[in-house]
């Protein structure tokens, strides 16, 4: 943590200015060592125009931002050299400040630094990361709003309350001959814990349309061969993305693309038609037919206007007869033939790809379904990671055992450890309490020189 590391802070190739990093203790004196004007006694927060220099020789002409701790990203003193884009020059800058001294950082060492020395918590370090590697609008909405706290906020406030309680819980524990006391801690804390117990199902509700709009959502296009899948992935996506023929049986593999709605990445698997087949090649794709489906968010089974439901359509529609199930009727064009059961309830939606019609009410009922114009909005604030979804999954758990052991007249001692588990998972949430070996594995996910 005392040495001073450095790295390229932008990504490499060829662009107009790239930007190499430089934080710790000897930051300033290793790149005034380099830099042809002093630094040292220069203000922090400012920029300044100069050469680096090594040898006699002269490598780049640069800006430098100076920023001396701790009001820096890190809490240490930063040096940022910016120098003309390109491998070349941005590398040999890179060499000489490891040749001056400075150590190369591993990937997400600076926010590591920023983490270790107080600057961010754990949760807010993740959401940095998320940040960077938004690949949607509503992914980098959700990350920057982590990044500014909100989230930490509703658990900080949440491990106060458990807090409050142990503390009414030790009053029990040490003065157990006031009777009275009990009765207003048990009364006291039912309230409390019906309330944390709410308050953490919020963020468990929260952190599934955390993922859905950091990881977007998979759609499995399903139905028999020649029903018209491959033709609505290619309306859906704008291009002709997977081959139409009207030979059954076309689609022998997954082709997958995405679109967004309300910012969300929607991914569409259209799948081989599925129905019994002695080809082995078209047995495999209909296997992963029906692999596809099975991990899908939603099933998008297709069928024919045109032609009654055979026997293989009502075994599919049975199958994956479920809440995340979406029956298109293709070919609506055509004369209608189809014949709907009255036990299936599900929503359907009539269309076809010829005059491109329904299309539109597909991607409206894939937003009712999923919610996405409510769960993507200016102020959410949603867990979106596995560590720390599992994390309140945990403390959720913890406070439903304290709930049932106080329902259940347990020894107060009983309810005082779930709690303190629940206090500590939410704890490790925002690395108040940490273990070596996770932090470190968390920031080695993160982009060098960030
Ligand atoms: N009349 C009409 N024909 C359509 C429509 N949609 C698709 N087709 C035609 O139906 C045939 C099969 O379309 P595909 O999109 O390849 O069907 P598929 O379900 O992907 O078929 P497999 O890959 O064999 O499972 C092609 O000749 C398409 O042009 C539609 O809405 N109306
Ligand atoms: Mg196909």
């Amino acid at each position: 943590m005392n040495d001073t590391i450095c790295a390229i802070s932008t990504s490499l190739g060829v662009g107009a200015i790239s930007i190499v990093r430089v934080t710790g203790e000897d930051a300033i004196k290793i790149v005034d060592s380099i830099f042809d004007s002093s630094l040292v006694d220069k203000k922090t927060h400012t920029i300044h125009y100069g050469h680096i220099k090594y040898n006699n020789e002269i490598i780049d002409e640069v800006l430098i931002m100076l920023m001396k701790a701790p009001k820096t990203y890190t809490k240490e003193d930063i040096v940022e050299i910016n120098c003309h884009g390109g491998n070349s020059t941005t590398k040999k800058v890179l060499e000489i400040l490891l040749l001056c001294g400075c150590r190369l950082a591993e990937p997400g060492e600076f926010t590591k630094r920023a983490y270790l020395n107080g600057r961010i918590n754990l949760l807010e370090a993740e959401s940095v990361n998320d940040l960077i590697v938004a690949k949607t609008d509503a992914a980098r909405m959700l990350a920057i709003n982590n990044v500014d706290g909100n989230l930490t906020k509703r658990i900080r406030s949440i491990r106060e309350k458990i807090v409050k309680i142990l503390a009414n819980i030790e009053v029990n524990i040490d003065y157990p001959e006031y009777q009275d006391e009990v009765q207003v801690t048990q009364q006291l804390m039912n309230e409390y814990l019906t309330d944390i117990n709410k308050e953490l199902k919020k963020l468990v509700e929260g952190a599934k349309n955390g993922r859905i709009i950091k990881e977007g959502i998979n759609i499995a296009i399903i139905g028999r061969p020649n029903v018209g899948k491959s033709s609505i992935l290619n309306h859906l996506l704008d291009e002709e993305k997977a081959i139409v023929t009207d030979i059954p049986g076309t689609t022998r593999d997954i082709v997958e693309g995405s679109i967004t709605l309300n910012g969300i990445a929607i991914n569409f698997i259209d799948t081989a038609g599925i129905r019994e087949t002695s080809d082995v090649v078209e047995k495999i794709g209909v296997d992963r037919s029906k692999r596809s489906a099975e991990s899908a968010d939603i099933i998008l089974f297709v069928a024919n206007n045109n032609e009654k439901l055979t026997k293989e359509d009502l075994e599919l529609l049975e199958k994956y007869d479920s809440e995340n199930l979406i029956i298109f009727v293709n070919k609506c064009d055509l004369e209608r033939k189809i014949e709907i059961p009255g036990n299936i309830s599900r929503e359907i939606i009539w269309g076809n790809t010829i005059d491109i019609n329904g299309l539109d009410s597909l991607k409206i009922a894939i937003k009712n379904k999923l919610n996405l114009d409510s769960i993507v909005n200016k102020d959410m604030s949603y867990l979106s990671n596995i560590r720390q979804i599992d994390l309140v999954n945990k403390a959720n758990s913890a406070v439903e055992n304290a709930y049932n052991a106080l329902k259940n007249d347990m020894p107060i001692d009983m309810i005082e450890i779930d709690l303190k588990s629940a206090w500590e998972y939410l704890g490790e949430i925002i690395g108040d309490s940490y273990q070596d070996e996770l932090v470190d594995n968390i920031f080695s996910n993160f982009c060098l020189g960030k």
